[in-house]
């Protein structure tokens, strides 16, 4: 492929992770977000624009070997902000990457997409086994990208790879992150696969580290060449002495959503 790639969110955490990983897989980044990202690296374009404004991020999607969608509200907000930012954001970035010729998207969906999906009695969570159960209405927002993902693949062939992120973080902060934890060096492989395998049309993968504790499959994941080189486990024993052993039948380790899940949610609203 030719031309950069187009990374909405740039100036985000997981934006700023990939701005420094891409370019040593062989990725040229084109970064936009709304305010201008900090120190631009060599060869690093940079565009400011809101990803729900179609015709900015049509013109910042030309010339773009492909697009990787990270811009957005990244947690529980009002319905009115979670779905102009990531339901309107997302329909723009797919019809701009229409309008622009650029045949790929990567987008980052969310585990809270399925967050009120029970843990198996046996064996891993496999994606096919996940219909949507959305946890808030960010998760929500994450069901209908994956929706409008599948629309642009179906209807119009683009190659579109959604990302069903677990906890990325520079290390697992959470008891339950021992499970769910993706680390930055595995999101930028993840990432990556997901730009380069062959003519992937559309899928959804679970986006976490080779994790000891973790039962998301990562069969899907792996189907893309993505080969994860982190465990989470080697943060275990700091994360249990200080919190005790994870309790299964808690819902925050039951569920896939884990806190997103839980009565206090609705209040933050
Ligand atoms: C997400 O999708 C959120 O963006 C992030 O804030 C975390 O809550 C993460 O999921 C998680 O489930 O840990």
């Amino acid at each position: 492929m030719t031309g950069p790639v187009l990374l909405t969110g740039a100036a985000g955490q997981i934006g700023t992770v990939l701005r420094a990983g891409l370019p040593e897989r062989g990725w040229a980044v084109r970064s936009l977000d709304t305010a201008e990202v900090a120190a631009p690296r060599a060869g690093e374009e940079t565009v400011v624009a809101d990803v729900t404004d179609l015709d900015a991020t049509t013109a910042a999607a030309r010339g773009a070997a492909a697009v990787v969608h990270l811009a957005g509200v990244s947690t529980e907000s009002t319905w009115a902000a979670v779905s102009h930012a990531n339901v309107e954001g997302t329909y723009c970035v797919l019809e701009s990457a229409r309008r622009a010729g650029v045949g790929r998207v990567v987008l980052a969906s969310s585990n809270h997409a399925t967050g009120f999906t029970e843990r198996p009695a046996s064996g891993p969570l496999r994606e096919d086994a996940t219909p949507p159960r959305p946890d808030t209405y960010y998760g929500v927002s994450k069901v209908a990208g994956e929706a409008l993902g599948a629309l642009y693949a179906d209807r119009y062939g683009l190659d579109v790879v959604c990302l069903r992120i677990g906890t990325q973080a520079p290390e697992p902060p959470s008891l339950r992150a021992l499970a769910t934890w993706l680390s930055p060096r595995d999101a930028v492989s993840l990432v990556h696969a997901a730009l380069s395998a062959p003519s992937p049309g559309f899928r959804v993968v679970w986006g976490v580290s080779a994790n000891t504790r973790g039962w998301w499959d990562l069969t899907a994941a792996r189907a893309l060449g993505y080969e994860p080189a982190d465990d989470a486990e080697g943060f275990a024993a700091a994360l249990v002495a200080a919190h005790g052993e994870p309790d299964p039948a808690d819902p925050v380790h039951r569920r896939v959503g884990g806190e997103f899940t839980l009565p206090r949610f609705d209040a933050e609203i």
